[in-house]
């Protein structure tokens, strides 16, 4: 049983109009009571539940006046974690949330731990994993599918789908025990057909999911794209232009960037982390010499490379050797400043030479490319962020996978003609494991894990 009350700033700490006090637990109305003083003078408990109601906290010890304040309290069950709660509305900034936390504290309320209130409505049934899971992923969205799909997750389509999958496993199970305990030759044979093509059912609609992965973590985590080249192409220019900010320093001087510079870009709807880099070159400069490492370390952890020509030179040996490190990734090929004479020997260039996309930065021409590349690229096949499940959660895939993995181990023993014991075996490990997903079947230190990486005051 929880019997704490917990406490936490709802807002992240910064200048803000107001900040948002959370507490739950079983003494939340009482401290807050403690600790607030309407302006119509009577008790927080006295006043209606879920209104807001205007006064001030005040320490009791001293009497002092903390912030002028707003104060709801909400009744259990009907709220996030089921327990009571009180939230508490003061002026924003760092200094008016953190001196009521402490007062709060003073007062027999404990801090709480990252994703604990979330943690709380799983415990109390308010939510299952993967849609305590979906709170986190919808706080951390870049972009509006990224949110839709974690939404999604949060109102229950996975759930519904991972329980509508295991009541077909449970149904199976059930079967069999009658089998095993009743044993007949007649029905034990419908048992194994019936038992091959539900699993076979269930194998499609595992694939689906797993399938679907591909474009959850790409809208979850974004496509890590490395902007590539030798000095003065554009390289910052395009990341510039990609922001819509002057966020890079362009100059015209050959070794401008330094260093590594990352941001997110909303692309398409594509969340994209965009990293500019130093351009490649052998230089003596000390500085410039840890950028160019640093760009090329950055290869390898790439998701998409965009590497940038200049068409007012001719390909040198830096171009080269870019080519040469990023053979075997995901390259979108640019040839930029294609509004100055041309000066590129385009047959240096190989293969690549019909695949290369031509852009002026200067004059905004071919810039749109980029874009239809990137989603034919990492957008494949049909999957609608409005009307499909879209899985999203490294956890969720890797249980999809040893779920697959068991329920194809039944089908693989009706194959050997095995044991109706044994095809129960995998059968329940299937169950167990798509239940991880859900958080029925889960152990409290995994849980512990999952809600550690939440945010503060969710
Ligand atoms: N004519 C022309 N000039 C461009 C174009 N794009 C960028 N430039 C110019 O090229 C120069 C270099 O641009 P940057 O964006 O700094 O190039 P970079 O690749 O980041 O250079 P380093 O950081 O030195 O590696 C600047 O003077 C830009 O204004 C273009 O499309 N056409
Ligand atoms: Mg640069």
């Amino acid at each position: 049983m929880i019997n704490d009350t917990i406490a936490a700033s709802a807002t992240s700490p910064g200048l803000s109009g107001i900040g948002i006090i959370r507490l739950s637990g079983i003494e939340a109305i009482d401290i807050a009571e403690k600790l607030f003083k309407s302006k119509s003078r009577k008790k927080l408990s006295e006043l209606e539940d879920r209104k807001l109601n205007y006064g001030w906290m005040i320490d009791p010890l001293t009497n002092a006046i903390l912030d002028e304040v707003l104060v709801v309290y909400m009744r259990s069950p009907k709220t996030y974690t089921r327990e009571d709660v009180v939230e508490i509305n003061c002026h924003g900034g760092i200094v008016s949330t953190e001196r009521i936390l402490n007062l709060l504290v003073s007062n027999g309320v404990r801090l709480a731990e990252r994703g604990e209130f979330t943690k709380r409505a799983f415990m109390n049934g308010r939510l299952d994993l993967t849609q305590a899971e979906a709170v986190m992923d919808l706080v951390g969205a870049r972009t509006q599918n990224s949110f839709d799909i974690s939404f999604h997750q949060l109102e229950g389509r996975l759930s519904k789908e991972i329980n509508h999958i295991r009541k077909k496993l449970m149904d199976m199970t059930a079967q069999i025990e009658v089998n095993i305990d009743f044993p007949e030759y007649d029905e034990e044979q419908m048992t194994v057909v019936n038992i091959e093509s539900i699993s076979r059912e269930i194998v499609y609609k595992i694939d689906k999911l797993i399938q679907s992965s591909e474009t959850g973590k790409i809208y979850k985590e974004g496509i890590r794209t490395l902007i590539l080249g030798k000095p003065n192409v554009g390289k910052s220019s395009l990341m510039n232009y990609l922001l819509n900010e002057n966020r890079s320093i362009v100059t015209d001087i050959p070794g401008t960037t330094r260093d590594t510079i990352e941001e997110y870009i909303n692309l398409a709807g594509i969340p994209l982390k965009i990293i500019d880099t130093a351009g490649i070159r052998n230089t003596q400069d000390e500085v410039e010499k840890i950028g160019v490492k640093k760009a090329l370390d950055k290869i390898d952890m790439a998701d998409l490379i965009l590497m940038v020509f200049d068409a007012s030179t001719a390909i040198e040996s830096e171009d080269k050797m870019i080519l040469e490190a990023i053979k075997g990734k995901n390259v979108i090929y640019l040839l930029n400043k294609t509004d100055l004479p041309e000066q590129i020997n385009f047959e240096a260039l190989d293969t690549i030479k019909n695949n290369i996309i031509k852009i002026s930065i200067v004059n905004n021409e071919g810039l749109d490319k980029i874009e239809e590349k990137v989603k034919a690229e990492f957008l494949k096949g049909s999957i609608s962020v409005e009307n499909d499940i879209i899985v999203n959660n490294l956890r969720h895939k890797d249980l999809l996978h040893k779920a697959r993995k068991s329920i194809s181990e039944v089908l693989e023993s009706i194959k050997n003609s095995a044991t109706l014991e044994c095809l129960q075996v995998d059968i329940i490990n299937t169950l167990e494991y798509l239940g991880e997903i859900t958080g029925e079947s889960v152990k409290d230190d995994l849980i512990d894990k999952i809600f550690a990486e939440f945010c503060i005051g969710k």
